[in-house]
């Protein structure tokens, strides 16, 4: 029997898991345990390149832990650790940093984006970050990486540190490929800027229906539909593209119709969407009740999770540590 491939991807715990990272990323992880060979983190140590409060941080991380559970990802099918719980990735992360040209980091648009969003913190971490992001992927010699488009461009650079990596020191890592879901990049509630925790512009998925319609009713629609009696522009709204990922084929075209023709507002093409979305969250909701209600139980999985994890981070590390001339000759 030949071994499946194997999948790593991550999640960051600086807020709540919102629509975007459940439809960008998440679901993919959920399809592939099957098919791969599958390790998840939560990484804690990236969160640490902008400001944050220690004090909340093992709450966010349990949140996040509680949240991938509630969508699907089933700890007996894959790995779920929290990657400060594995030092091995810092080794790592340490080795690549001396691949890694300092031009090439400050190219990354993430850096560009999060360097003038924290200019009286621009420390050396968010320039480091997607090598560290690398050597999460390349700790467990990942095959592909399941992420949202935002995250394509960092790929590409773990891919080009492995391969550098490999020619200067001797063949370690496969050049890990990105998977893509179909809802690469989901826009959020400002019909702007792409859904992210650090935005005030997410669908969070553990919301209440209350508070997911609040966030929907305030959502920005074609912005030259003015007045209810206004022909709307489906193909402008981020609205409209939210039904296309979570309503079914006929309601879409119903809903198409009603904005063109005026025949619906955007408070009744809303409605229906909020009904949409609580068809995929209410069970998810329901779930992650269920988890917290036993927090013990979600600790354990993440500590089991951590176990095989550094197992898997050990023995590349050993490698990786030898070809670079660490340790005692093999
Ligand atoms: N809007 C999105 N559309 C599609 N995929 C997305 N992802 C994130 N946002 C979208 C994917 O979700 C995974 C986890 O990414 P993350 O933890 O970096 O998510 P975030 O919400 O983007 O996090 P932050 O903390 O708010 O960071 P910033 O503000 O820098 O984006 C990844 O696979 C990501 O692609």
């Amino acid at each position: 029997m030949t071994a499946r491939k194997k999948a790593f991807s991550g999640i960051q715990p600086t807020g709540k898991v919102h629509l975007g990272n459940l439809l960008g990323a998440i679901q993919n992880w959920v399809a592939l345990q099957d098919a791969y060979d599958c390790t998840f983190c939560i990484v804690d140590w990236h969160a640490m390149t902008v400001d944050y409060d220690a004090n909340e941080l093992r709450s966010k991380v349990r949140d996040c832990a509680i949240a991938l559970l509630a969508s699907g990802v089933d700890p007996s099918r894959c790995t779920l650790f929290v990657q400060s719980e594995v030092p091995e990735h810092t080794e790592l992360a340490w080795y690549l940093m001396t691949c890694a040209p300092v031009s090439r980091l400050e190219l990354q648009a993430q850096y560009k984006d999060k360097s003038a969003q924290h200019a009286d913190n621009l420390n050396a971490g968010l320039l480091t970050y997607p090598v560290l992001q690398a050597a999460d992927i390349l700790a467990h010699r990942a095959d592909v990486v399941p992420v949202g488009e935002d995250q394509k461009q960092h790929l590409e650079l773990a891919r080009e540190l492995a391969r550098k990596f490999n020619l200067r020191f001797g063949q370690v890592f496969p050049e890990p490929e990105t998977l893509l879901t179909p809802a690469k990049r989901i826009v959020g509630t400002d019909g702007k800027a792409k859904m992210s925790k650090s935005k005030d512009n997410t669908l969070d998925i553990l919301a209440t229906p209350d508070e997911l319609w609040q966030r929907l009713r305030s959502a920005v629609t074609d912005e030259q539909r003015l007045r209810r009696a206004d022909p709307g522009r489906p193909e402008v709204c981020n609205v409209f593209a939210w039904h296309q990922m979570l309503t079914d084929a006929p309601q879409v075209a119903s809903v198409e119709s009603g904005c063109r023709t005026a025949q619906i507002g955007c408070m009744d093409c809303k409605k229906i969407l909020h009904q949409s979305l609580l068809r995929l969250l209410d069970p998810i909701r329901e779930r992650a009740q269920a988890l917290y209600a036993e927090p013990e139980k979600v600790d354990a999985i993440l500590r089991e999770g951590a176990a095989k994890a550094r197992r898997s981070a050990k023995a590349t590390l050993a490698l990786a540590r030898e070809k670079c001339g660490f340790g005692p000759a093999a």
